[in-house]
């Protein structure tokens, strides 16, 4: 595995598990004011980053690579509102979304065809991770501050199940 590919590859899963950090500090968060759907959302969507980590690591490994753990930062404690916690989100993916770019760029510099076609996935799973955020926001916002809007999205979020994802 190409030094400069392995490099990028271990600031990846870092990433991945800093996304995983975020999406359960935004659980414990949403736990904390009742929105139970919303922190059983969060802790799924956390674990599928677990997962995005877990493959990138796979593939170090499987080409001959070395996976070298970086320091993760203490993720945000307060989110605000329910609409503040998915533009967070929405944020934070459209953050990943421009690293998986990058080495998808670095790919076809290094013409590392295996390493663009593993990428493909990822680039994929960009799109529906901020598509999924945007129509939770766009839901959000038809809500308003109806109470009982929030209830029922909330209900709705918490019936979010990782046998279903993972079935996907
Ligand atoms: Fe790993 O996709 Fe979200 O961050």
């Amino acid at each position: 595995m190409d030094k400069a590919v392995n490099d990028a590859v271990n600031k990846q899963i870092q990433a991945e598990m800093d996304s995983a950090y975020l999406y359960l500090a935004m659980a414990a968060y949403a736990e904390a004011k009742d929105l139970n759907g919303v922190a059983s959302w969060m802790k799924i969507q956390a674990q599928e980053e677990m997962e995005h980590a877990m493959k990138f690591y796979g593939y170090v490994y499987q080409t001959g690579g070395e996976v070298e753990l970086l320091a993760l930062p203490k993720p945000k404690k307060d989110f605000g509102s329910i609409l503040d916690i998915f533009e967070a989100a929405l944020d934070h993916e459209k953050l990943i979304t421009s690293k998986i770019n990058s080495l998808y760029e670095l790919s076809m510099k290094k013409k590392d065809y295996a390493f663009q076609s593993f990428l493909k996935w990822y680039i994929d799973e960009q799109v529906e991770e901020e598509s999924t955020a945007a129509d939770i926001i766009a839901q959000i916002k038809m809500i308003g501050d109806s109470k009982e809007g929030i209830f029922m999205l909330d209900k709705e979020l918490g019936s979010r199940s990782a046998e279903e994802e993972s079935a996907e």
